[in-house]
């Protein structure tokens, strides 16, 4: 459905330059994280993007999540990319031709008249949903965006509880570094050494149409993303066989502030959100058993796979159940310690200082402050962060997050994401969520 375009009000503010991003990034019924590097709708990306499009149109931002939500496959999977046929194909690599969701996906529920991938991404959604309503709550009520949702994102979470506890312990598991959204974390390397590479040959990268090589992925890391992909979709999507399987920290914890969310919802619609909240803390239980390490005083990574054992790689992804109200507070004091501390060096101390917090540990053997999730610094995680210092009482450190998110995504022209120590921009500008969370972190 068509929806008029609210224009930014007059004036050059960052409120303005935010919003005039977003408006640039709207298609009609979504908003691409990028023109150029991402010219579909990706689904954490639309998460985000709600969070902030609220604070200018609460109707586009119903509408963004309600188009992710239309893609939801039958077996509650919502899949990370929902494809934009008036793109041509050639635009990004993956293209719908490789995951074929309408025919490969057939059993597993993929839509008819749409076409995504079939693998997923974090599952900020409820949590997005809930802010969304809470924007303009009569034009969600009137509209009924609630009601609408809370059936899609109910089976999302069912999905996800039913079809990914790889492990048994009660986690969601991912089974593709690009489901986790760090793609190339070194977490990874260790589970996707055992993963052999699809031929170069065999694919061609479009994102280096757009971006430096130096700043993605490495040709050895595309062969592999694309190897376990293939063999997903020629299973035909089906779950419990794949060679990766790995318990994130991030994407659990994201799951766990969904489901609180919900809880909330279900409340809003007349419905008890007991049950919701006692697995909520069910979840945060079980993150604390099987992911929590006191010697690393962070979460770390379970890889399912070989050895069955957690990873010792230190990434921001280990410091986000922190915007976990339900943490144990010792847990949450530490998290606050190894933020701050020489690993991750964010906030008043000695020694060598980030201006953002970084993707990867600085001291880690595979840290380069430019490559990707390999230690440069994201805007979304710090969102997160922020929302967790504030959370457990630590607002002068929120304060600090939120200052340098606001300075560094406007300095940058809303870059995908910067260089740790100098703030310097990488990757595509104009990136969706950095607008939408800088505009958030305004309000
Ligand atoms: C693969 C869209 C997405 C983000 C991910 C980020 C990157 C894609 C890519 O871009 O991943 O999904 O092609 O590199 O890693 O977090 O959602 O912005």
């Amino acid at each position: 459905h068509a929806i008029a375009y609210d224009p930014p009000a007059r004036g050059d503010g960052l409120h303005v330059r935010a919003a005039r991003v977003l408006a640039a990034n709207w298609t009609g019924n979504a908003t691409v994280p990028s023109r150029s590097l991402y010219p579909h709708q990706w689904s954490w990306d639309s998460a985000f993007i709600a969070i902030g499009l609220r604070h200018v149109s609460p109707l586009r931002a119903q509408t963004e999540l309600e188009t992710l939500l239309a893609a939801q496959w039958g077996d509650g999977r919502v899949p990370h990319i929902v494809f934009n046929p008036s793109v041509p194909l050639d635009a990004y690599f993956p293209s719908p031709d490789f995951w074929r969701s309408a025919t490969a996906g057939r059993t597993a529920g993929a839509p008819r008249t749409v076409q995504t991938s079939g693998i997923v991404q974090p599952p900020v959604h409820a949590l997005a949903a809930w802010l969304v309503h809470r924007a303009d709550p009569v034009l969600s009520r009137s509209r009924g965006f609630l009601a609408r949702v809370y059936p899609r994102l109910a089976a999302w979470h069912r999905y996800l509880t039913h079809r990914r506890d790889r492990g048994g312990g009660g986690l969601v598991s991912v089974v593709h570094p690009w489901e986790q959204g760090m793609d190339n974390s070194p977490c990874w390397d260790a589970p996707l050494a055992r993963i052999t590479p699809a031929p170069d040959r065999s694919f061609r990268r479009a994102d280096l149409d757009h971006g430096a090589a130096e700043d993605r992925p490495t040709d050895l890391d595309y062969g592999r993303y694309v190897r376990l992909a293939a063999d997903y979709r020629d299973g035909r999507y089906a779950d419990g066989e794949g060679e990766f399987a790995v318990e994130d920290p991030a994407f659990n914890a994201l799951l766990i502030a969904s489901e609180y969310a919900l809880a909330r919802i279900a409340e809003e619609l007349g419905a008890a959100g007991t049950a919701r909240r006692a697995r909520a803390q069910r979840l945060t239980a079980a993150l604390v058993e099987r992911l929590w390490d006191p010697a690393a005083g962070m979460f770390l990574c379970r890889d399912l796979g070989g050895g069955q054992g957690l990873v010792r790689e230190r990434s921001v992804s280990g410091l986000i159940p922190l915007m976990l109200p339900g943490l144990p507070p010792e847990i949450a004091a530490t998290l606050v310690r190894t933020l701050r501390g020489p690993h991750f060096g964010f906030g008043p101390g000695p020694g060598d200082r980030t201006r953002l917090v970084p993707s990867y540990d600085l001291l880690g053997e595979a840290f380069d402050p430019h490559r990707y999730w390999r230690g440069p610094a994201w805007f979304n995680t710090a969102w997160l962060l922020e929302r967790g210092l504030r959370a457990h009482g630590e607002p002068q450190s929120a304060d600090a997050l939120r200052g340098a998110v606001l300075h560094l995504a406007d300095a940058t022209g809303f870059a995908e994401y910067v260089d740790p120590y100098t703030g310097e921009a990488c990757g595509a500008t104009g990136f969706g969520w950095t607008a939408a969370l800088a505009l958030d972190l305004c309000h």
